[in-house]
Order: C-alpha cells, then structure tokens, then sequence
C-alpha cells in the first residue's frame, strides 16, 4: 500500500526530475543566444537628444533584458558617431556609453557587449572599443521556394510560410531577424535564384511586404531574386527583352509597386542565363544590357542589382573558365548599382577550389563574394565542416592585380561614388527546431555574419566565441571543439577530394561519392569524369597552358606558379594538371601513395573527432551531446564510403596497390557502385541505411 506520504514524495520526485530536465533540456533553438533573462532591468538610457526608433527599442529591450552590468548604458546617435553600422563603445565608470551614426550601430554595439558578457570577454575601465564592418551589405540568400521547399536545403522547409502570410506572421520570423541581427546580417533575399515569376505577383509581394516589417527594426533590408523573364512568364507581356520599351515599362511598375510595399527594399538578385534560367542572352543581349536595365530602374529607389557570374554552357570550354569569358568583355560596363556576385571558386561550391579569377580580373565593376553556407557538399547536415576556414582561404588569397590586393580586399573597395561592398552566403536555415539541422551548422551561419562584419577576425576566434556562446564556457569543452572545429575543413577535403580532385560526388543530390557515376543523355560537365580525367597514365584537369588554359585567367606570378607542375600548390595540383600516378611528390612519395595516405588521414580523423567529442560529455546537455554524436559517427564512417569509392576506383586506373600501412577498405567497390541513396526533398531520410 502506498500511503499519501509516499505518493506526495514520489509526486515530488516526478516534479524534481522534470524541472532538472527541462533545466538541461536543449533544442538548439536559442542557438547562440542563450543568455538568462534579467529579474529586475538593466538601466538603459537614451542620451539626450537621441530620439527613439523601433531599431533602439530593440536594443534598449536586449540590454535590460540581458545586460549584467552594473551601471548604465547610455545609448547615442550622433552626427559625429561612426558610419556606416560601425560604433564605438566607451567604458566609463560603471556605465557604458554606445554610440553611432546611426541606430544600427547602436544596436549592433548592444549585441557587442552582450557577446562579450558571454564569452567572458569584458572591457576594463577607460576602454573604448570602435567597430567598422567590412561590407556594406551582410547578405544571406535563401534558395527557398514559393511551395515551401527548399533548393539545397537540409533543416527542414522553409521558414517563409507563404500560405498563412500575409494573416498569419509567424514568430520564427522575429526569432530569424533577431539571430541575424546580433551578427550584424543586414540583409536578406529571401527566395531562391532559380525564382519562380509569381514572387513578383501581387498577392506575393503582399507576402513578402509583411516579412519585411518584421525584418526591418532589427536593420534588415529585404531583397527578392527575379525571374528574368518574369514580365512574359506572368502573361502580360510577349517578350522579355531588356531593351524593349514595353519591358522596361513593366519593371518601372513592378519596382515602384514594390516600393510602395516596402520603402526601404533592397534590391534584386538575379540568376540568368545559367543552367536553364532566362536572360537577356534569349533575346540577344548582353549580361550588361540586363543588369543595367534593372540598375537603372533601381537606382532613384537607391536599390542595387546584384548579378550573378554563375554561368557556363555545355560546350567544349572548359567550365571553369566560362565565368570569366562571358563577362571580362563587360568590366567598366556596369552601372554603379550592379554588384557581380562571383562564387568563391571558379567551378562550384567544391570542397576545395582555387579563388574564381574574376576578383583579381574585374578592376572597373563592383564584385561581391558568394559563399556556400549549406553544406549541399560538404555533407549536408551531417557531417562537422566548419566553413569559416575555407571563406578566409579565398578571402585572403592574393589576387596580384594592378596594385594588388587580396579578394576581400579588393571586393571591399568601392568603384564608384555609389557602390556598395557586399558578401553573401548561400542560407542553411530551415523550419527544423534548431534552424540548421546540426546544432554544429549553426557555427557556419554565426560564422558568416561574424567575417561579413570583420574579414580579419581569425577562425579560431569565431570558433571560440560561438562555442562559448552556443554550448559551455568551460574550457575543457571548449578548447578541444575548437581544435576539432579548425581541423574539421581539411579533414573533409582529405577524405572527398584531396589534391585539387573536385566534383566526383553522386549525381543530383551531391551526399556520397560516385567517380564513376555516368547515367545516360546527361551534359558531361555534370559528371564526374569530366572533372578527375582519371586514365591508366594518371589523374586530374589539365588547365595549364597545354590544357584548357585556364591559368591565363590569374595574374602573374599566379599563372606561372599554377600552371607548372613543381611549384603548383599540391592542394590545387590535380585541379590545374593531369598528373602521372608515378609522379613524385615533394614528400618523395608517389601521387598514388600521397593520395592514398591523405584519404586514409581523411577517414582517421573523421574518428578522433568521435572521441573529442565523446570527451566533451559532461560538459553539455545531453540533447545535443547525443545529436551530434550520432552524426559525428556518421560521418566518420561517411569517410571510409568516400576513401572506398574513391581509392578502389581509381585503382582501377592506377594498378597500384594501397600501400600496406593504410587502413584497409571496409567496403568492396561493386557493393559501392549499387548502392543508390534515398534522398527525401534533398535530405538524406536515414542514416543508417548507407553505406
Ligand atoms: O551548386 C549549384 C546547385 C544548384 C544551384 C546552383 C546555383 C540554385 O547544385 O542547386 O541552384 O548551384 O548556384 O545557381
């Protein structure tokens, strides 16, 4: 019998333990921003003759909400404040003084000192900190669809929930401009590239309307991708051409409209003339011909373009050089509101590639750098890739062009009186719980804001300050992850595709490697053997000036040191030469040993970081300690399918044998070769189901 003491105490016991979970309960939604709520606020003031916005509210609310300090904080926007979103905080006494320009600086200053108050990195009395972003526009481009899908997308749908909008506002929105917000992200486009024409329709734009209001008090412009051809597409109009009157006509109501809708709105992002998409090329015009059309109607709005440089045909010219032959003819041609958005390398979004040469090459237009947040290959939301460290390899590769450079450098320097900097990430947010499907992805997006605002920032150091925020301040934790975080790049680059080996992943959905894939009627530059040229004399593209030339596109020295098989980085070597499996590398051992031993280091580190991370237990909530267990053991045996596939295959060509102190395979190369994986709206449905 149980009598009512003991079912009080076992009640007791019940409430006890499901307080201590919910305590320790973490769905990875706070993402960063898990600082505890003030009892009684912080005393927040604005300072005389600063007036009130919707953006200093917000700021205000944050550090009373938030802030631990002692004094006041004094927030302040004045004429002789810092420009252009930069701020400086003073410390002066107890109180803390945040100035600007603008309330934009203010309030990314508040999001400053919150970030120092969790990573412990506090000012001392008299300090006076002043901050200047790198780029104008701090840019996220979300591929999402108007159906709710999401291109490239593996958290889930899309967070943009078009069919309750323009009703129904959903908090996410809120939570989403907030995150972006506190690394200084100012602005958004929020559909995909390959843009569907009804996202200019009325009723959308309504949608979209409402979106950027919420966006707008945390200093978010909004941005749509359109659909060239969007006034034929909606029916109103026989043609698209740019330089028809009635056309321009149409975009003049379609700009104003949106206007109308959205006074600060920021622009168009456009795809055209790129793996099917439409452009002024259907219509024989130039890339120039289009971008300045819709600059010119942008312009009085104060709005930009930005164009993409993401282009190449199925034609006999190798695809990494396309990009630069279309649109080098056009450099000085493009008025000061176009921003060319060049992807970091000259292919796409591979695992490693040499910078694109268009930033050292377009001296006379504006370039702005996209970069891949999604991991579409660089394992999705499996594996740990912690990006940052690929973005400041092209960010600090020296361009050598007149005056030199290095691309941030040279993508940060204005053009024209008018033009704007920029840098973009491709968004790896969706309506999952933890926004990113790995709670480690969320690095990348924190990771993008946090470079955005400072190129110089180090990767160690936004690795330390999102771990410290995101997961524990506790050293034994953090410093491993952080050691795990810095390596985790190289170490995907090993086991994928070492030595400059680029796009041998399966077909479509990109998760898994396949050198061999060939499915029928398909272009050749979609498939991996036009990338690895892998014969029996050996591997790699030959782009030197024997091959497809491509060197020719960078400055010297960088040509030459390139396109000569003795001083070619070894990282890049198999992306610029065709390499004999003989050859002898600069560690005296073969390209056929060099690359089984880097795919086999590959596959061994995947595994120290099971055991890092398995050290970081009693330093976490067991949620996410569990998650991305799981995934870490994945994709250490993700590892060992790629070195397999890749080794095994190559095999065929190279007739070598592994050497005998690698690890030897786990898989059989026919077994491999079978396997198709099941991919559920771009997102693999079950890990355990693959190799
Ligand atoms: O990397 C490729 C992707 C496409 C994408 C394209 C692009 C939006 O596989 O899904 O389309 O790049 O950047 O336009």
């Amino acid at each position: 019998m149980i009598n009512g003491y003991d079912r009080m105490k076992n009640w007791l016991w019940i409430i006890g333990l499901f307080f201590v979970l919910s305590l320790h309960a973490e769905d990875g939604h706070r993402l960063w921003l898990r600082m505890e709520r003030n009892a009684v606020p912080a005393d927040v003031r604005l300072v005389e003759g600063t007036r009130r916005t919707d953006i200093l509210d917000i700021a205000s609310r944050e550090l009373k909400d938030f802030w631990k300090g002692e004094g006041r904080v004094l927030l302040c926007v004045s004429k002789g404040g810092a420009t252009r979103d930069g701020f400086t905080i003073r410390k002066k006494g107890q109180d803390m003084e945040l100035s600007s320009a603008s309330d934009r600086g203010v309030l990314y200053a508040a999001y400053d000192l919150l970030r120092r108050q969790q990573t412990g990195d506090l000012l001392s009395d008299g300090a006076v900190v002043t901050e200047m972003p790198s780029y104008d526009i701090r840019i996220l481009n979300h591929w999402d669809n108007p159906d709710g899908t999401v291109e490239r997308g593996y958290a889930g749908r899309s967070i943009w929930r078009w069919d309750e909008l323009p009703e129904t506002v959903s908090p996410l929105y809120e939570e989403y401009a907030r995150a972006n917000a506190s690394v200084g992200i100012n602005a958004v486009v929020l559909n995909n590239v390959n843009a569907k024409p009804q996202m200019l329709s009325t009723g959308m734009l309504r949608k979209v309307a409402v979106i950027a209001d919420v966006l707008r008090p945390y200093g978010i412009r909004t941005y749509l991708s359109v659909n060239f051809a969007s006034p034929k597409a909606l029916g109103e109009l026989p043609t698209a051409d740019p330089l028809d009157a009635d056309v321009q006509r149409w975009w003049k109501k379609k700009t104003k409209e949106i206007y109308c809708l959205i006074p600060d709105f920021g622009g168009f992002l456009v795809k055209a003339n790129s793996e099917g998409e439409p452009g002024p090329q259907d219509y024989g015009r130039t890339h120039a011909d289009g971008a300045n059309m819709l600059a010119g109607i942008l312009a009085p709005h104060g709005g930009v373009v930005m164009w993409r440089a993401f282009v190449y045909q199925a034609s006999s010219l190798d695809r990494a050089c396309q990009a630069y032959e279309e649109f080098m003819p056009f450099d000085g041609q493009f008025h000061e509101n176009v921003i060319v958005q060049v992807k970091n390398g000259p292919i796409d979004f591979q695992p490693r590639e040499p910078f694109s040469p268009l930033f050292g090459a377009m001296q006379h237009t504006q370039v702005m750098p996209e970069f891949q947040i999604t991991q579409e290959y660089l394992g999705q939301s499996i594996h740990t890739v912690f990006l940052p460290t690929m973005w400041k390899a092209c960010l600090d590769a020296e361009t050598y062009r007149d005056g030199g450079g290095t691309v941030a450098e040279v993508t940060q320097h204005r053009v024209g009186i008018h033009s704007r900097s920029a840098m973009a990430g491709v968004a790896n947010i969706g309506d999952v719980v933890n926004w990113t499907g790995s709670d480690m992805a969320q690095a990348n997006w924190y990771a993008f804001g946090r470079l955005c605002w400072n190129t110089d920032l180090s990767v160690a150091q936004i690795a330390e300050e999102f771990l410290k925020q995101t997961f524990s301040t506790d050293e034994h934790f953090v410093e491993p992850v952080r050691q795990l975080l810095l390596r985790s790049w190289d170490t995907a680059v090993s086991y994928m595709m070492p030595l400059g080996l680029h796009h041998i992943f399966a077909f479509g959905h990109h998760y898994g490697p396949e050198p061999w894939c060939a499915p029928p009627n398909t272009r050749p530059d979609w498939l991996p053997k036009y990338y690895h040229r892998a014969d029996s004399i050996g591997i790699g593209f030959d782009r030197t000036v024997r091959g497809s030339k491509a060197v020719l596109q960078y400055h010297e020295p960088l040509a030459t040191l390139y396109g000569n098989l003795e001083t070619c980085p070894e990282e890049y070597l198999l992306w610029f030469h065709h390499v004999p499996w003989e050859y002898v590398m600069r560690n005296g051992l073969t390209l056929w040993d060099n690359l089984c031993y880097i795919y086999n280091s590959g596959v061994e580190d995947a595994w120290e970081f099971v055991d890092f991370w398995q050290k970081a237990r009693p330093y976490i909530d067991s949620e996410r300690y569990e998650r991305l267990l799981k995934r870490f053991e994945r994709q250490a045996k993700d590892a060992e399918w790629w070195r397999d596939a890749c080794l095994l295959y190559f095999q065929r060509y190279s007739r070598r044998s592994i050497p005998a102190d690698c690890l030897p395979p786990v898989h059989k190369l026919e077994d491999l070769m079978k396997f198709k994986l099941h991919i559920d709206n771009y997102t693999v449905a079950d890990m355990d189901n693959l190799p």
